[in-house]
């Protein structure tokens, strides 16, 4: 077998799958300019009621994994990310938790669950997302999970800095975060450890890995992307049209 069809060492895989970092959208200019608390009321506000939809689909693209999977393990292991945003007993979930945060940035519960502020590009790209986990085989709908290797760092970020950078939203709206670092931290454990186990039977499986956690990077940075045309360039759609 040749140098380029032998499969990476689970270290090299490892290492060239955290590379992907770079494209994180924490580097997306909507994110840098939240970082350096440059948006305003309406900008954040527009971040938020767009993102609801990405965390509303969330369950339910788990769900489709789950009814993908014939392997009984692999459901216990992935079951309680369901539980995690629908919530369970007393624990109301992320999706609550996501509505604490825009009623703590100034929006109505109904404005937020309407979803009738999220834009075309989002809604594409979330649903991108779900129909990837609904129709790809179950163990490439793992993978495109491992964006959460780098989610902790935002989450990091936005604790620290929200409080100054935006007083003006109440600071209970910021559990969402707080609950994600730990969540993030535990889901990707199983997700790096399943990813690392089954697409190294091959190198063309290997990189395949690399191609779904990309595909993953590019829905999120597209979802940043018509937040920006239509939240700080002012251009939404049809912003043109009489
Ligand atoms: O709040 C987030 C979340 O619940 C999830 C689930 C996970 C997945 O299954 O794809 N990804 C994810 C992410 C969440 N928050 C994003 C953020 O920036 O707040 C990060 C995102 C991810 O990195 O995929």
């Amino acid at each position: 077998m040749s140098k380029q069809e032998q499969p990476w060492s689970r270290e090299e895989f490892e290492a060239r799958l955290r590379a992907k970092e770079k494209y994180y959208h924490i580097y997306h200019p909507y994110h840098i300019l939240m970082a350096e608390g440059k948006l305003n009321r309406e900008q954040i506000q527009g971040w938020v009621l767009n993102r609801f939809y990405y965390q509303v689909m969330i369950p339910r693209k788990d769900a489709a994994i789950l009814a993908n999977c014939p392997d009984r393990e692999t459901r216990r292991e992935w079951l309680h990310r369901i539980l995690d945003h629908d919530g369970h007993g007393d624990d109301p979930g992320g999706i609550e938790a996501w509505i604490q945060l825009g009623l703590a940035c100034g929006l109505s519960r109904e404005e937020i669950t309407s979803l009738r502020h999220v834009l075309p590009g989002v809604r594409f790209a979330v649903d991108a997302y779900y129909n990837f986990a609904r129709t790809a085989p179950w163990q490439e709908a793992i993978c495109s999970s491992l964006t959460e290797l780098f989610a902790p760092t935002i989450h990091k970020q936005r604790l620290a800095g929200w409080p100054t950078l935006y007083p003006w939203i109440k600071p209970e709206g910021l559990a969402y975060f707080q609950k994600r670092v730990s969540q993030a931290r535990r889901d990707v454990e199983h997700g790096l450890a399943f990813t690392l186990d089954y697409f190294s039977q091959n190198r063309k499986l290997q990189e395949r890995a690399l191609e779904i956690l990309q595909f993953k990077l590019d829905v999120l940075w597209t979802m940043l992307d018509a937040m920006y045309l239509a939240y700080i360039d002012g251009k939404p759609p049809y912003f043109n049209v009489a």
